[in-house]
């Protein structure tokens, strides 16, 4: 094995990649929620779900909640319960768009009733967080508006300001506020949060530990994700990613299913950037609508695994060389003998060496775990979006 394969192994066995609560549960579009058996029907379920990606790629080793919908009496024993499997519970999400109440928007929203509201919920998530031992709460917004004139847009932007700074103040030790932009969608005029520019205009007044997500899935066609990256990660404020493939809007297929180049590209800004490790926060926010969610999930770690080896075996030196040399082409095809390698079969080795089969969906198939909570989960209501 050469020096480079061993740091490359390395780094891929430090790797860890947040599943999400919801993407265990039933979902779909507006059009229909197709159910599936056996999905789970409470937190605790996906959680058991959760095990079995991470039993299967050793690279899934915390979950992503979601409140309300993986609400518990008992957060702490939620968190007891993951340790058993194996997991930690990883970032809360706040939800502060499915109330009847938020239909002019949350912390944005014109009517002070409204806003302390939803700022009451992001500190209920604060607290949650401190049962939970999660370091990250995820805030994302809905709240924009559809028409010209509806709202005073600068001051929503005053309103968002004062919320951030009330929940953000009353984070805890060591804890982290994760800002995350959506260039549309509810909203279809103005978003309060549109772009990593707002989102990393807000995380500079907070302080240093507000932190930007980038959400593949939310960027209008055409944008360079990957100079978000190393602009962000060159500030210090990329605090974390939600992996997601679009092709059209904000479709939430699995990573690295729609354009495999471009996750690649941002994985090498990673590793350029030497966040690979780091704190940066590496999350899939995916839903599963016509396919099995498991090896779904699955899949999607490993194209993150793959996208990151790929991204690994850049020769740096050799790119540079050819950069200062301005070398147009000799650059570009630095980049892209990297990403033209089949880094399979290292993968496949790196999982054998740490005691996994080397092909996780495959085992996964074969373990029963599919027809076992079919038989088992039945009753009770199957969770799925919202649920
Ligand atoms: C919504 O479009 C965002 O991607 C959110 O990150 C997320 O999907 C939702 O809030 C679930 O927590
Ligand atoms: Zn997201
Ligand atoms: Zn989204």
């Amino acid at each position: 094995m050469t020096d480079m394969q061993a740091a490359v192994k390395a780094a891929l066995k430090a790797q860890a990649v947040e599943t999400p609560s919801w993407a265990y549960g039933n979902s779909g579009t507006r059009f229909k929620v197709f159910a599936r058996p056996g999905v789970p029907r409470t937190p605790w379920e996906k959680l058991d779900d959760a095990a079995k990606v991470h039993e299967y790629t050793g690279a899934a080793p915390t979950v992503a909640l979601h409140i309300p919908w993986d609400r518990v009496d008992d957060y702490a024993a939620l968190a007891a319960y993951a340790e058993e499997r194996g997991l930690r519970l990883g970032t809360i999400n706040s939800n502060t768009f499915q109330d009847d109440d938020y239909r002019l928007g949350s912390v944005c929203h014109p009517d002070a009733r409204v806003r302390r509201k939803a700022v009451d919920h992001l500190l209920a998530c604060v607290d949650i967080m401190e049962a939970t031992g999660s370091r990250d709460l995820k805030l994302w917004f809905a709240d924009g508006t559809n028409y010209p004139g509806q709202d005073d847009v600068r001051e929503r932007q005053d309103r968002l300001s004062d919320a951030l700074r009330e929940v953000y103040d009353r984070l805890g030790d060591g804890r982290r506020m994760l800002l995350e932009y959506k260039f549309f969608e509810p909203a279809f005029y103005t978003t309060d949060v549109p772009d990593w520019g707002t989102a990393y205009a807000h995380c500079l007044k907070l302080g240093p530990r507000a932190q930007v997500v980038v959400d593949t899935g939310h960027h209008a066609p055409g944008t360079n994700i990957e100079f978000i990256v190393a602009t962000l990660l060159r500030e210090g404020r990329l605090g974390g990613f939600d992996f997601n493939s679009r092709f059209y809007a904000d479709d939430d297929l699995m990573v690295g299913a729609a354009d495999p180049f471009q996750l690649f590209r941002i994985m090498y800004e990673v590793v350029r950037g030497g966040a690979l490790p780091s704190d940066v926060a590496f999350m899939l926010d995916q839903c599963h609508n016509i396919e099995a969610k498991i090896p779904a999930i699955i899949r999607s770690v490993m194209n993150v695994q793959e996208a990151t080896a790929k991204a690994l075996l850049v020769d740096r030196e050799a790119l540079t060389t050819a950069q200062r040399a301005g070398d147009v082409l000799g650059a570009n095809a630095v980049l892209m003998d990297a990403y033209n390698t089949d880094v399979r079969p290292l993968l496949a080795e790196l999982r054998e060496e740490s005691g996994l089969d080397p092909d996780p969906v495959a085992a996964y198939h074969r373990s029963g775990w599919a027809r076992k909570t079919a038989e088992e989960r039945v009753g009770g209501e199957q969770a799925g979006w919202g649920a």
